[in-house]
């Protein structure tokens, strides 16, 4: 088997995105299956173009999509992501969406196939808080997200999408064993 992480380039004015500098830590093989790596920009639409490229050449079986939630102060498994466009601050190129759907021939929202809670579990007997997350909220993380889930019949993955916290709560180390966790008990389930 084969798997993608990815994580986002740095928004909002910050110099670094704790949530790549937690997916380069992951080790390049995770409980013996190759580990592939993209960096997405913070931007609508394109990382979601970007990703499904990436997965439609890489026929990953499991891809894990990556971001970082400030003021969060656990690494949280995303369980939904939602059919919608919403943000307080315009993504890297500008854009700025103030609430519409992103397709409005799909439902309101998709759910991961992937064992969130024994993930979790996994990640708190490891010392390192976690927990579920009912919202990955409707900027750039939750657009990616959508994409992720919705393009699983056609591209033959199990999508998931975590929020890392800032590194002053669960510092890049600890993220990325986090995300090795997830990892290993998507590959065993
Ligand atoms: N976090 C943002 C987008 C990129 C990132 O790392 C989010 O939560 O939507």
């Amino acid at each position: 088997m084969s798997v993608l992480l990815t994580g986002f380039d740095p928004f909002g004015g910050a110099s670094v995105n704790p949530s790549w500098e937690a997916v380069s830590l992951v080790p390049d093989t995770v409980a013996g299956h190759t580990v592939h790596r993209l960096q997405l920009p913070t931007v609508f639409g394109r990382a979601a173009d970007l990703l499904r490229s990436e997965i439609a050449r890489l026929q990953p079986d499991i891809v894990i999509s990556c971001g970082v939630a400030n003021g969060r102060t656990a690494v949280t498994p995303e369980l939904v992501a939602i059919n919608y466009r919403y943000a307080s601050i315009p993504d890297n190129a500008g854009q700025h969406y103030t609430g519409q759907r992103i397709d409005d021939a799909a439902p309101a929202a998709l759910m991961t196939r992937l064992p969130v809670h024994r993930m979790i579990d996994a990640v708190k007997a490891a010392g390192i808080p976690a927990s579920l997350s009912l919202s990955a909220g409707a900027y750039v993380c939750n657009d990616v997200y959508w994409a992720l889930l919705a393009g699983e019949a056609e591209l033959g993955h199990k999508g998931l999408f975590i929020h890392v916290p800032g590194t002053e709560a669960v510092d890049s180390a600890q993220a990325a064993r986090a995300i090795a966790l997830c990892l290993e008990t998507a590959l065993h389930e």
